[in-house]
């Protein structure tokens, strides 16, 4: 039995499932999940010795790469001074000013602990904004695990085969109504169906959770004028695509101002961290400011900020880090289709900058029912195939792979290869 073996068999019978998050049991992919001691760079190293080259990144965040060293001097600097005060910070102010320069449409912003807790809390400051209860979701789109969100949601969610979650009452899962993404006329009937009661329309700009999934041309410029026809708050998720995208996320790239934004772990610099931020007319209703609770002894904490502050002060302060990604993203990608055409293989590849998802299904994916099309047991043996080559692939056909600057040509050439070598396993 491996480490790995044994640490999971044990970790069974103590951690539902033997995880602290479901996807990464493996179970959409068969075998045992590795349990990770380290990483360093590019590298993933397994408490068996093994070392894997990396493309989850923390599922997101590591946009330098692990263990990046102005983030590991930043904690190291900051855990001589104690870990945590519930008392506000000089480094909070320096993040929120940091925060509101690189993504100019967030005005003010609230630090959390995580992505969950920053959609949870903007949907609340959109209710309390506009007096009104419901909102829209995207099927397939994941927001964290709050209840108003495990509606049709993606990511591990249906991974699992729970998109509607037990447990979110029939009250609240009322409130939450879904529409395809990419379908804009569907999101126009859901708005006069129920004239006057939606308060936010929310959505991952570009889609990590179904696999990665691009907006239509039009279709973010779309939601922005129906938001602004009916005085709906439009919410970018912005928890996999923020600092990553561009410097100013997908909002960015896609020239779109939302209303409200949603950060998650990046700003941590890969530590437990979240924040949403917006229109100042917005933010200002939120406690102690006005009336909508939400609050958090955690939030805001100083290592976390100190690590997050040197991460985005070097994305800040070096714009190349974006054209890199964009040459490994490219590279990457090219090299896949390439060895798909060597092998007479059509599946779809979708892919923007460092982001990217081979999905399993000859047809174009642009919302949940395609990306559902994908042939499941397949991309199973595709994922175990790359991690016998090295590659540590999410474990889920519903997840986005995120590159970091870290990756050298010579391994992105190298994770082509195993690739190529996977499919003709496998097919
Ligand atoms: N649901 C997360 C990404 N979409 C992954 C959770 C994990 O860390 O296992």
């Amino acid at each position: 039995m491996t480490t790995s073996e044994q640490l999971f068999e044990k970790a069974k019978t103590l951690i539902p499932g033997g995880v602290n998050s479901p996807v990464r049991a493996f179970r959409a992919v068969g075998g045992n999940p590795v349990f990770i001691k380290s990483a360093k760079g590019p590298y993933l190293f397994d408490e068996d010795g093994n070392r894997y080259i990396e493309l989850i990144n923390s599922w997101g965040p590591m946009v330098l790469g692990h263990a990046f060293e102005p983030v590991e001097d930043a904690v190291r600097e900051a855990i001589q001074h104690s870990f945590s005060f519930g008392a506000p910070t000089r480094k909070e102010v320096e993040m929120a000013e940091l925060i509101t320069e690189m993504v100019p449409s967030v005005e003010m912003v609230r630090m959390v602990n995580s992505g969950t807790e920053a959609t949870m809390a903007a949907i609340r400051v959109a209710r309390g904004f506009t007096g009104r209860d419901k909102l829209i979701k995207f099927e397939g789109c994941y927001h964290g695990h709050g209840d108003s969100f495990l509606i049709a949601a993606g990511s591990g969610a249906i991974t699992m085969g729970t998109p509607d979650s037990p447990g979110v009452t029939k009250a609240t899962a009322l409130d939450t109504l879904t529409a395809p993404f990419n379908d804009l006329h569907a999101v126009e009937r859901l708005i006069d169906a129920n004239a006057n009661q939606i308060a936010a329309i929310i959505l991952e700009p570009v889609v990590g959770n179904m696999g990665c999934v691009l907006p239509e041309p039009g279709f973010l410029q779309g939601l922005r004028d129906l938001c602004d026809k009916h005085a709906i708050l439009l919410i970018f998720d912005e928890v996999m695509t923020g600092f990553r995208l561009a410097k100013g996320g997908a909002q960015e790239r896609f020239g779109i101002r939302p209303d409200l934004t949603t950060m998650g772990k990046i700003i941590g610099g890969g530590m437990p961290v979240g924040a949403y931020g917006g229109r100042r007319d917005i933010m200002s209703i939120v406690s102690p400011a006005g009336p909508v609770y939400q609050a958090g002894t955690l939030s805001g904490n100083p290592i976390a900020m100190s690590a997050g502050l040197a991460m985005l002060r070097h994305l800040n302060d070096h714009p190349e880090v974006y054209a890199r990604l964009e040459e490994l993203g490219t590279r990457l990608t090219n090299g896949i289709r390439a060895s798909m055409v060597k092998l007479g293989l059509d599946f779809t590849i979708n892919h923007l900058g460092s982001m990217y998802t081979l999905f399993m299904t000859e047809r174009p994916v642009s919302n949940f029912v395609d990306a559902k099309t994908s042939d499941l047991p397949l991309f199973g043996r595709y994922f175990q195939a790359m991690l016998k080559r090295g590659v540590y692939l999410a474990p889920s056909q519903f997840e986005s792979l995120f590159l970091s600057v870290a990756l050298t040509d010579e391994l992105i050439d190298q994770v082509s290869w195993a690739n190529e070598e996977a499919l003709k396993e496998v097919i």
